[in-house]
C-alpha cells in the first residue's frame, strides 16, 4: 500500500488525536513484545490503520469507565462507518464495479457469540447490524437482501452510501477499467478492531466496504469469522486487513489465535500467518494482507506482507500509531 497515505484521508478527529499523542512510526519496528502474565494492560485497545485512532477514541470512552469490550468495539468502528470522508468502510466507501456499495462486518465477543452480515447494502452501521444478528436470532450470519431487510425490520434507516466524492471516483476508474475488476492494494482500508475491557474480556470488531470495483455480490474476510475476525477469550484476538481472497484461504484469524494459543506472541503469530499467505501464493503482485493481534495480558502485535500497514494502540497512558513489521519493501 504504497501511497495509502495518500489515499486515506485522515479525519479531523485523527489528526488531533495523532497531534496531541506521540506517534511511533520507525521504519519496520513494530511491537515485539514477549509474554509476561505477571504484568496485564488492561484496558487496551487496538485497531487498524489511520483510521484507528479516532475509532479507538470512541472506544476508550467505554473501556475507561469500565464498560464491555464488546461495547466498545462496537462503538469505535461506527465512527469509521459513519465518516463519510473514509473511502473504505461504511458511508463514502467505494462501489463495485456496478457502482454500488455493499458492505461486509462481522463482532464478535468473550463467549464466543458473533454475528455477521455480508453483502448488505443500504446501511451505515452494518456492525450494529451484526451485533443484532449476534443478539437477536439463532444465526451467525445474515448476506444481501435478508440481512437489509432484518436490518429494517431492527429500525435501521435506509441511508445512501454512495457519496457524490465515492460516485466521481468510479466513474473516473470505469474509464480506463474496462469494467475488470483490478485488486490493487491501494483501494481498500478495512477497519479491524480488538478490545480487552477492565474484567479482562477480549471482543473484536471489523466492518468493511470491501475491496473497490470488485464484482456485484463478491464477499471478503472481513465478515467471516475465523478469516477476518476471532476471538478466543481464553487466548487473544486477531483481525485481518488487506486481500480478503488471501486470508480466507488460510482461515487467518483463526490462525493467529491458533498459534497464540499454542504460546507465540501477537507479534510471532502475526508473522507466521503471513509466512503462511506467502508461501501459499506463487504471485504476490499486490497481494497485501495484514494482520493484528491482542492477547490476553494486552500484548499486541501486528505483522503485514508489504511494508505500509500500520495500527493505533490506545492504552491508559496514549494512543499511538504503529508501523507494523513486514515481510517485503514492494
Ligand atoms: C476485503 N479484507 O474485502 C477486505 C478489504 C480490506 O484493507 O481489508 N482492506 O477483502
Amino acid at each position: 500500500m504504497k501511497s495509502r497515505r495518500n489515499f486515506l484521508k485522515i479525519t479531523a478527529l485523527s489528526t488531533a488525536a495523532v497531534i496531541s499523542n506521540p506517534i511511533i512510526a520507525s521504519e519496520n519496528k513494530g511491537i515485539e513484545n514477549k509474554p509476561n502474565s505477571n504484568k496485564i494492560t488492561k484496558p487496551i485497545v487496538v485497531s487498524t490503520w489511520n483510521h484507528g485512532i479516532a475509532a479507538n477514541e470512541a472506544s476508550w470512552k467505554i473501556l475507561s469507565k469500565g464498560g464491555t469490550a464488546l461495547d466498545a468495539v462496537e462503538a469505535g468502528v461506527r465512527v469509521t462507518e459513519s465518516d463519510a470522508s473514509n473511502m473504505s468502510v461504511g458511508l463514502g466507501g467505494l462501489p463495485d464495479r456496478d457502482g454500488i456499495v455493499t458492505l461486509d462486518a462481522c463482532i464478535m465477543d468473550e463467549n464466543n457469540k458473533c454475528g455477521a452480515v455480508a453483502f448488505l447494502q443500504d446501511i451505515e452501521n452494518p456492525i450494529s447490524v451484526a451485533r443484532k444478528v449476534m443478539e437477536d436470532t439463532p444465526h451467525v450470519m445474515l448476506a444481501g437482501e435478508g440481512a437489509r431487510q432484518f436490518a429494517f425490520e431492527k429500525g435501521f434507516k435506509k441511508t445512501n452510501l454512495l457519496t457524490e466524492n465515492a460516485k466521481k471516483v468510479w466513474e473516473e476508474w470505469k474509464k480506463k477499467s474496462k469494467y475488470q475488476p483490478i485488486i490493487n492494494s491501494e483501494n481498500h482500508d478495512t477497519i479491524g478492531q480488538l478490545a480487552l475491557d477492565e474484567n479482562g474480556n477480549l471482543s473484536g470488531a471489523c466492518t468493511t466496504s470491501g475491496m473497490a470495483y470488485k464484482i456485484h455480490g463478491r464477499v471478503g474476510d472481513s465478515p467471516i469469522i475465523g478469516a477476518g475476525l476471532f476471538v478466543d477469550n481464553e487466548v487473544g484476538a486477531a483481525c485481518a486487513t488487506g486481500m480478503g481472497e488471501a486470508v480466507i484461504r488460510i482461515a487467518g484469524s483463526a490462525i493467529v489465535v491458533e498459534l497464540m494459543r499454542n504460546g507465540k506472541t501477537p507479534h510471532e503469530a502475526c508473522k507466521e500467518a503471513v509466512d503462511r499467505v506467502v508461501k501459499k501464493h506463487a504471485d504476490l503482485t499486490n497481494l497485501q494482507v495484514g494482520f493484528l493481534a491482542l492477547n490476553k495480558n494486552g500484548e499486541v502485535g501486528g505483522y503485514s506482507v508489504y511494508a505500509g500497514f500500520n495500527y493505533a494502540v490506545h492504552t491508559r497512558s496514549q494512543n499511538e500509531l504503529i508501523d507494523a513489521k513486514y515481510d517485503k519493501k514492494q
